[in-house]
């Protein structure tokens, strides 16, 4: 397993939208694998292929309190079916920043898992609100974009700044 390089807000590459996967393969789980060990580490519930750079539809997420249920969605599809919900979201695409987004509560995910067979769950609380910030990365959504454009360009200027002290220009 290998730990990924995660892309920080404002990078633009975190702006493309993920393709389809077509094949679940060895490579796909190699990946699925690599995201996990590196959610983990960071540490984080939840991470999508976009953030390491890979613009393919897979999410990895666990909201488990032991961190011993590792769930894989390929080719994901959300229905947002009732209720909604406000909760205060971290990304560790825009470390150090957390701020309140409202989404619906209980939602339907369709997907594939790592063998490349098709499952169903319905979800709410933190799952739902995991996996809904997920789908939106492969979007080429982050959560900034859920607040005022005042609150994200303050973030994007701290972010700009601590990126130019950590690798200066020469
Ligand atoms: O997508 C990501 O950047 C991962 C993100 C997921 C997420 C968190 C909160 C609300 C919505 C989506 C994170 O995991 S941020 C880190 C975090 O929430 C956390 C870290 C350690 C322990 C518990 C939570
Ligand atoms: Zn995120």
């Amino acid at each position: 397993m290998a730990l990924l390089d995660i892309l920080e807000f404002p990078d633009p590459r975190l702006r493309t939208k993920a393709k389809p996967v077509t094949i679940v393969d060895d490579g796909i789980r190699k990946l699925t694998q690599d995201m996990l060990e590196t959610m983990y580490h960071a540490p984080g519930i939840g991470l999508a292929a976009t953030q390491v750079n890979v613009h393919q539809r897979v999410i990895v997420v666990d909201t488990s309190e032991d961190k011993t249920q590792p769930l894989v969605f390929i080719n994901p599809e959300i229905v947002p079916l009732t209720g909604e919900k406000e909760y205060e979201e971290g990304c560790l695409s825009v470390p150090g920043f957390h701020e309140k987004v409202i989404r619906p509560d209980i939602i339907r995910v369709k997907a594939l898992d790592a063998q490349g067979k098709p499952f169903e769950m319905e979800c709410s609380g933190l799952l739902s609100v995991c996996l809904q910030h997920e789908m939106d990365h492969l979007n080429g959504v982050l959560f900034v974009d859920h607040i005022s454009k005042l609150k994200r360009d303050r973030i994007r200027r701290k972010l700009e700044k601590t990126q130019r002290v950590a690798a200066p220009r020469s």
